[in-house]
């Protein structure tokens, strides 16, 4: 009887724990990482995917190039992965004038023509550091880039990003994660089953 006590407290513990994950789940899920990333430069080897590779020792760098005032990272979600973003975050690295200072977050379907969505000044320069931002946006794009017009390395020389995140509310669209109410009734019936488990080996040790 006390092993069966003990099967059952531990399925609820497991339950409790499946449970709370679930409810502690992040508030937004990043969309980037099937996609195709691209951007107006980059040098040393710091590529465009390495700012969407979730991996904050890789980055993006653009190549240092007086005439060329503005450099742009885009990603590419898609045909049908079309979303509506209206939060992204930007991570910077360790490098100190390579800092973001002026950009605009920009949103197209046809990679020709651009929608301004998001536009940052005079934006405090720190290394290292993940910051989200959010703005209104209901229009669903496939293409998303940062265009940056300002760098902390005057005149203009470099900028490189470690992340770039397009978010999403979670859970994502279409995703099935059970309510806390199913993941209820889910331990009841795995508590029940093992009741039932426990009685059937109970009645064949007395039997034996
Ligand atoms: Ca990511
Ligand atoms: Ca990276």
């Amino acid at each position: 009887m006390s092993a069966m006590i003990r099967s059952c407290v531990g399925t609820m513990v497991a339950c409790y724990v499946l449970s709370a994950t679930a409810t502690m789940a992040a508030a937004y899920v990043d969309v980037t990482g099937s996609g195709i990333a691209s951007a107006s430069s980059d040098q040393y080897g710091d590529v465009a995917a390495h700012a969407f590779d979730d991996d904050l020792g890789t980055r993006w760098r653009s190549y240092g190039d007086l005439d060329q005032p503005s450099f742009w990272l885009k990603y590419d979600l898609g045909a049908g992965n079309e979303r509506a973003i209206a939060r992204y975050s930007l991570t910077t690295t360790y490098f100190v004038n390579y800092q973001p200072i002026d950009w605009e977050l920009q949103g197209s379907n046809d990679d020709q023509a651009w929608t301004p969505l998001h536009t940052v000044t005079d934006a405090p320069t720190a290394t290292s550091t993940r910051t989200e931002y959010s703005y209104a946006n209901d229009t669903a794009y496939r293409y998303y880039r940062v265009f940056v017009t300002e760098t902390g390395d005057l005149p203009n020389y470099a900028v490189s990003f470690g992340e770039v995140e397009l978010l999403v509310p979670a859970p994502p669209e279409g995703a099935a994660v059970p309510t806390l109410g199913e993941w209820g009734a889910l331990c009841l019936v795995l508590a029940l089953a093992l009741v039932a488990a426990s009685r059937v080996r109970l009645v064949r040790t007395v039997s034996a």
